[in-house]
């Protein structure tokens, strides 16, 4: 498992095109996943098999998967909350053909004492059925779409449309240290 800080000083990491890796931050996550396979492959002989981000295609789901891990919990805004970055990481995962230790479950509730800015951010009241309603936010997300602006890419710095889908209800929340 993999987590890749999004900090919100740098939000062209998560700016959607049709560029390889489809975001900036998703393509560093493919390529150090790449560099790791192959490390894990030359120095221990492990077999590993990337995983694709859509779950259709044969992902698996990432938040779920990073909690199982030890990386953080799963917050009142739907996002993987971990104890160092809050919810601004990313994830990518791999399949390893080897055992591995499993992690202990993480003694973290920022939600528990927190005054919620992530449900009161949501411009679409996501969270207003007491969880999240994913009906709720692709509203927002098909908003997002509609409205590509055109920007310099970060990887190769042309002239791209991008879609910069809403994080309010990541960006709101104070988890991160
Ligand atoms: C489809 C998708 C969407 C859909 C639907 C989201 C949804 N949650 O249903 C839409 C397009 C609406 C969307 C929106 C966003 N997404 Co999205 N999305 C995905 C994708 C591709 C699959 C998610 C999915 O369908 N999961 C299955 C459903 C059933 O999960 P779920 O509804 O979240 O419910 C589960 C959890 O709540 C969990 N759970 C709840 N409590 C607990 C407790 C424990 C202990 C455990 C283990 C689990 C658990 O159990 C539920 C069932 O599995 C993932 C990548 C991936 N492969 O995982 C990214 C992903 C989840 N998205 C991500 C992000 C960042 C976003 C957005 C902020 C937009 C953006 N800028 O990209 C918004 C935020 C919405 C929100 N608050 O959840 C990140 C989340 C990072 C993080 N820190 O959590 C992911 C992991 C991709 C990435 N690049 O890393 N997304």
């Amino acid at each position: 498992m993999l987590a890749l800080v999004h900090e919100a000083s740098d939000p062209k990491l998560d700016w959607w095109s049709d560029q390889k890796g489809g975001t900036p931050g998703n393509l560093r996550l493919i390529n150090t996943l790449e560099n790791l396979r192959q490390w894990l492959n030359e120095k221990y002989d492990v077999k590993t098999r990337a995983l694709s981000y859509h779950i259709e295609r044969g992902g698996i789901p990432l938040k779920d998967a990073a909690v199982l891990a030890g990386l953080g919990i799963i917050g009142r805004n739907n996002l993987l909350i971990t104890p160092e970055f809050g919810p601004h990481v990313r994830l990518k995962a791999m399949c390893l053909d080897t055992v591995l230790d499993s992690a202990e479950p993480l003694d973290f509730n920022p939600c528990g004492t927190c005054e919620m800015p992530c449900v009161k951010a949501c411009a679409q009241e996501a969270f207003a059925p007491g969880s999240f309603t994913r009906e709720s936010c692709r509203i927002q997300m098909s908003k997002d779409e509609a409205s590509k602006t055109k920007s310099q890419s970060a990887i190769d710095g042309s002239l791209i449309e991008v879609v910069k889908y809403c994080r309010a209800c990541e960006l709101s929340c104070t988890a991160a240290k």
